[in-house]
């Protein structure tokens, strides 16, 4: 799909590199992309991240830097960091963090001494690896205690977060940072909750929104302002903006999260993320994006009702944001083979461990999907049966090593996609 007009200097300097830029756009043209933590950020996005600013070193913050000729590079973070702040309701917003795992790092750093115990979601149940699962740095670093789901029947609570549990632990253990959030969990997050737990057990509370910080910003999740000590995010999931991440937090924490950044963790900023971060902050506060992140929630909830229809079993029955977790086993098809088979069918989705897995996580009984980029294909609700139906047949043949129909569901995709143009991506 390049050509020399689209990345002339690159196809020129550098003809194998821009062959393979050419071939991922064609790629993310031409397939059906369900992971739940990718997008497509506009063209705009996109601009602002290739500029010059990524010539610029400053380390600091506005107006305190360590270098000169910051007359521009102050004002591109300084609306970002007010953007940031609009958009969330919060009092203080650090856009710097290179991405989602340093700004985790940068939480710790700010609240807790290695060896102190820290509390999250075990990655198994949904959470993240910087949550404090064991084979992290905030797991071996510091000492992890894990909450997860329910188990059992979805009608009666399974595959929802355990509460009782997340409460009876925090009171014995007293972590000194508790996170909440994670990277497989379905279903609405229930800040309130969370903040009443951790004021009665004295921990600073942090979400981690990464993966709905674009519904938060566009009023299709509750937001945790007001119920968390810290906010923290990437920037390129629903949020979609370019890859990096941001801290939020009231103003009393402001000092403690920003010398954690900087100096304690990073160096100079990513000056061409933070502008690229602005602009996606932009888009994200207008009414069109609003209507986006509502979108991306009808779109997952009337897919999972189409798988459903076609029986597969959904972690926690169904979905209440952007993300689906299907349990496999009944299909009797392991989570690697039908992602691997979904890939060459030109439906992109991740393996994953699904709850209490008697499979191990790198070859796991779930896959994870999601509506973020197909919304932002413009795909809506009417065209969940047909997205439901190809993942029933990919998955099917996969069972019995049906190459043809995976062939015939890729051409049928392929079809879709070239009818709902990728926003950023060259037509
Ligand atoms: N790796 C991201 C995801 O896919 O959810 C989380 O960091």
């Amino acid at each position: 799909m390049t050509t020399p007009q689209q990345h002339p200097a690159l196809a020129a300097a550098d003809p194998e590199l821009a062959g393979l830029v050419g071939a991922e756009e064609r790629l993310q043209a031409d397939t059906l992309r369900l992971i739940p933590s990718e997008n497509y950020v506009s063209a705009a996005v996109l601009e602002a991240s290739g500029t010059v600013l990524q010539n610029k070193y400053s380390e600091g913050y506005p107006g305190r830097r360590y270098y000169e000729g910051q007359q521009n590079i102050d004002q591109v973070e300084t609306l970002a960091v007010e953007r940031a702040k609009a958009l969330f309701g919060v009092d203080h917003a650090n856009v710097q963090p290179y991405s989602g795992s340093p700004a985790n790092l940068a939480v710790y750093l700010a609240f807790a001494q290695p060896g102190d115990t820290v509390m999250g979601m075990a990655l198994p149940m949904g959470g993240h690896l910087t949550h404090g699962w064991g084979v992290s740095a905030t797991g071996s670093w510091f000492r992890g205690v894990q909450y997860g789901v329910r188990r059992g029947a979805a009608s009666e609570g399974g595959g929802r977060i355990d509460f009782d549990q997340v409460r009876d632990l925090a009171l014995k253990e007293r972590p000194k940072v508790i996170f909440c959030g994670g990277t497989a969990l379905p279903r609405t997050i229930d800040f309130a909750a969370f903040g009443e737990i951790a004021r009665e057990s004295g921990a600073v509370l942090v979400a981690d929104v990464a993966h709905i910080a674009g519904l938060i910003a566009g009023g299709a999740h509750p937001s945790p302002a007001g119920h968390v000590d810290v906010i923290s995010t990437t920037t390129h999931k629903t949020l979609r903006g370019p890859r990096g991440a941001m801290l939020m937090s009231r103003e009393e924490h402001a000092k403690a999260l920003d010398k954690a950044v900087f100096p304690g963790l990073q160096g100079g900023p990513h000056n061409q993320t933070t502008a690229a971060i602005a602009v996606a902050l932009r888009e994200a506060s207008q009414p069109s994006f609003r209507d986006y992140a509502h979108a991306v929630v009808a779109n997952a909830k009337a897919l999972a009702e189409a798988l459903l229809a076609r029986g597969f079993d959904l972690v926690s029955g169904g979905t209440d944001n952007h993300l689906i977790l299907i349990d496999l086993t009944p299909k009797q098809v392991p989570g690697k083979i039908a992602a691997k088979a979904l890939d060459r069918a030109g439906i992109v989705v991740n393996y994953n461990t699904v709850p209490y897995d008697p499979r191990k996580p790198f070859d796991p009984s779930g896959i994870r999907i999601g509506t973020p980029s197909l919304t932002s294909r413009g795909l809506t609700t009417d065209h969940m049966d047909q997205v439901a139906e190809w993942i029933d047949r990919a998955v099917t043949a996969a069972g019995k090593g049906d190459e043809e129909t995976l062939r015939t569901v890729r051409a049928e995709v392929a079809g879709l996609m070239a009818a709902h143009p990728a926003p950023g991506l060259p037509v």
